[in-house]
């Protein structure tokens, strides 16, 4: 299904005012803003975004946008979307959550996951920079291995980071059995803004997770916030797929997986790594591939 460009609002609904150069989540929001249009609400827990949008009198959403507290945001937007309802509002207004992975796969997955049981009418977007930005880089659940944070420092004793794995979102929503779920990256704008598309047709609970990469946190020039994106998905550290029908599929399938070090090897958050650190790493990339293979549709 290609995106019909057409539908996309002209108006500029969501700028990134105080975001620094390169910000991968100002652009998921953005592109996000752009399919949904002028006939939406917002609601944003502590996070960059909030913290860069709503300063006021400097406000850089042009909807109705809540700031919620940190554990909030998916109870929040729920009741705004209940709200519209008893108001007998239209129900083409769409009610957007914008969380980061902290605040998501987190502080915020009890909310989420209650929004998801309930099937509650909302949108709700993780965009997914893997730490704590705001605060000033702590790792959460979504932290790749070995990566360096201030939580997780590197040193004579410590490699970064020691999960494996980070938490799926994209599954655990597939296993909440909510309408539509999918995986996107800034980096590939037309799958992301196909996803928001479809999304926003579905009634109901719908997530999107997607990856946003972040020049402060990640450590590299802000120019390069795209071409990282691409070779994180190009190496396969991140997948584009989505979750419909009771089917996780695919969406978009590298010809074949790059090495892994070039990625790892531009960000100073990796740069404390080994040879056989980034060997280990492509191995648990490559027995997460192998995994995606048997439960996914489109990986072969
Ligand atoms: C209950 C609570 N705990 C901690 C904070 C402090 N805090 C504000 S923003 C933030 C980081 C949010 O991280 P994430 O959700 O990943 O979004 P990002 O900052 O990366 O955009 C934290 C810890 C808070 N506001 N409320």
């Amino acid at each position: 299904m290609a995106v019909n460009l057409k539908t996309l609002t002209e108006e500029e609904l969501f700028y990134g005012a105080k975001t620094c150069q390169g910000c991968g989540a100002l652009m998921a929001c953005r592109m996000v803003m752009k399919v949904v249009g002028p006939k939406s609400c917002v609601a944003i827990p502590a996070c960059c975004m909030a913290a860069t949008t709503t300063v006021y009198p400097q406000s850089a959403i042009f909807v109705n946008n809540v700031v919620t507290a940190f554990p909030g945001l998916a109870a929040t937007i729920a009741g705004m979307a209940a709200g519209g309802e008893a108001m007998g509002w239209d129900d083409d207004t769409t009610y957007v959550a914008f969380g980061g992975d902290g605040g998501t796969v987190d502080i915020g997955i009890q909310g989420l996951s209650g929004a998801a049981e309930r099937n509650d009418n909302i949108l709700y977007v993780c965009y997914d920079n893997e730490a704590y930005m705001n605060t000033g880089v702590q790792r959460s659940g979504s932290t790749p291995e070995y990566c360096w944070t201030t939580t997780t420092p590197t040193g004579p004793c410590s490699k970064g980071e020691e999960g494996q794995l980070r938490k799926n979102l994209l599954e655990i929503m597939a296993a909440h059995r909510v309408p539509y779920a999918a995986t996107a990256s800034v980096a590939y704008p037309m799958d992301l803004l196909r996803k928001v598309e479809k999304a926003k047709a579905y009634k109901g609970c719908r997530v999107l997770h997607i990856s946003a990469p972040c020049p402060t946190g990640w450590g590299y020039d802000p120019a390069r916030s795209v071409e990282i994106g691409k070779m994180a998905v190009e190496s396969g550290m991140w997948y584009l797929a989505e979750y419909e029908d009771d089917k996780l599929k695919l969406t978009y399938r590298p010809k074949a997986l790059e090495p892994v070090e070039p990625y790892l090897k531009c960000q100073r958050r990796f740069r404390h790594l080994k040879p056989e650190d980034i060997q280990e790493i492509q191995s648990v990339r490559d027995q997460g591939w192998e995994r995606l293979a048997a439960l996914y549709e489109g990986v072969r």
